[in-house]
């Protein structure tokens, strides 16, 4: 029989996923509250290298940062992992932190996070050329709901019925629903609908993937996440609710004419105003989907430091076991050694 190694490297794979995220989470904390953005950024993408060039894979950045922010960052198209012979081939997406401006400003909600299929047949991720795109995220509650036929969700209906319909799937009134969006004047509509519905509202300032996912954790206390927020954060969030059995809706939102017209070069008519699900965004057999809280947030808590330690909290996750491991894990900062690419020899944080 073959070893589980052989046929499925995803499965041990994902360990070094963790090692990456939560390397990336130490290092740019370094940057927590100092008005950095850009420095927390190359903190978290020096650290993820520095694992990978140390991992057997051949990994491909297929959606990668940097061309939203115009910062530093890991681009579409690098290599991440050794590349040696026989390595097995993943597709990646990362975001070595949602939510710089968080971790710049001292605020929560900002994560380290990356997303892997294992490429055997084509691309395992929707390339999205759009900056932005229109989101509707639920769970596991609302997806049974609609799989029984009880209840259809759709990006197009007006969100007063999106919201009725929601709580009756969750058993709820709709003043006992709780959603959550970025506050930003484009979504000055969506705001003015949920207050005139009567459901909650969390606004948040950053960091739209914890955000999606959070309606489909049992203890978030959302319900629901709707928003225009990056295409790139869609595909992360569509990796973690294929293991999570929850759902989003997407649909490419060009800011402008200028973009509408770049992004028809790229993609025809139907595909910008078609709505895509998860699986249609990660379309790989499986996908691992990894993250590490570096300030809290509704997904984890963020990066404590207590004397000589630092306790991480990471998720991990892969859609085809669908076992979600939430991984506490305690650094010796005494011994700790971050390989950081930028280096020729680690970099201790002590
Ligand atoms: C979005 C969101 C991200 O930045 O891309 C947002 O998806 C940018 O929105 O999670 P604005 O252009 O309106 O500022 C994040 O919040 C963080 O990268």
């Amino acid at each position: 029989m073959p070893s589980l190694t052989a046929s499925d490297p995803e499965r041990t794979i994902e360990f070094e996923f963790v090692r990456a995220t939560e390397n990336a989470a130490l290092n740019s904390l370094l940057w927590l509250g100092r008005g950095e953005k850009e420095k927390a950024d190359a903190a978290a993408c020096d650290a993820i290298y520095g694992v990978f060039d140390l991992v057997d894979i051949a990994g491909e950045v297929v959606i990668g940062e940097g061309i939203k922010d115009n910062a530093p960052g890991i681009f579409l198209g690098e290599h991440l992992g050794t590349w040696r012979a026989g390595s097995p081939r993943f597709d990646i997406a990362l975001d070595p932190i949602d939510g710089t401006s968080n971790i710049a400003a001292g605020m929560p909600n900002s994560i380290s996070v990356m997303a892997a299929s294992e490429t055997l047949a084509g691309r395992a991720m929707q390339n999205l050329p759009t900056f932005y795109a229109h989101k509707l995220a639920y769970g596991p509650a609302v997806v049974a709901a609609v799989a029984a036929g009880k209840t259809q969700i759709s990006l197009d209906d007006p969100l007063a019925v999106t919201l009725e319909r929601v709580a009756s799937a969750l058993g709820k009134r709709v003043s006992e629903l709780v959603v959550t969006t970025m506050n930003r004047p484009r979504h000055t509509e969506f705001i003015a609908e949920i207050r005139r519905a009567g459901a909650s509202l969390r606004l948040i300032t950053d960091g739209d993937i914890t955000a999606a996912v959070s309606p489909s954790l049992p203890d978030s206390g959302i319900d629901l996440y709707l928003g225009i927020g990056g295409s790139p954060e869609g595909i992360l969030t569509a990796a973690a609710l294929k293991a999570l059995g929850g759902e989003m809706l997407l649909r490419m939102w060009p800011r402008d004419d200028e973009e509408r017209r770049r992004v028809l070069t790229e993609i025809s008519e139907a595909d910008l105003h078609r709505v895509w699900r998860c699986d249609e965004l990660v379309h790989g057999e499986s996908a691992i989907f990894c993250a590490t809280g570096i300030s809290d947030s509704p997904l984890l808590p963020g990066v404590k430091l207590i004397g000589k330690k630092a306790v991480t909290h990471s998720i991990l996750m892969r859609s085809k076991s669908r076992t979600v491991r939430y991984i506490k894990a305690v650094h010796d900062l005494d011994h700790k050694t971050i390989h950081l690419r930028s280096k020729q020899s680690d970099a201790h944080l002590a």
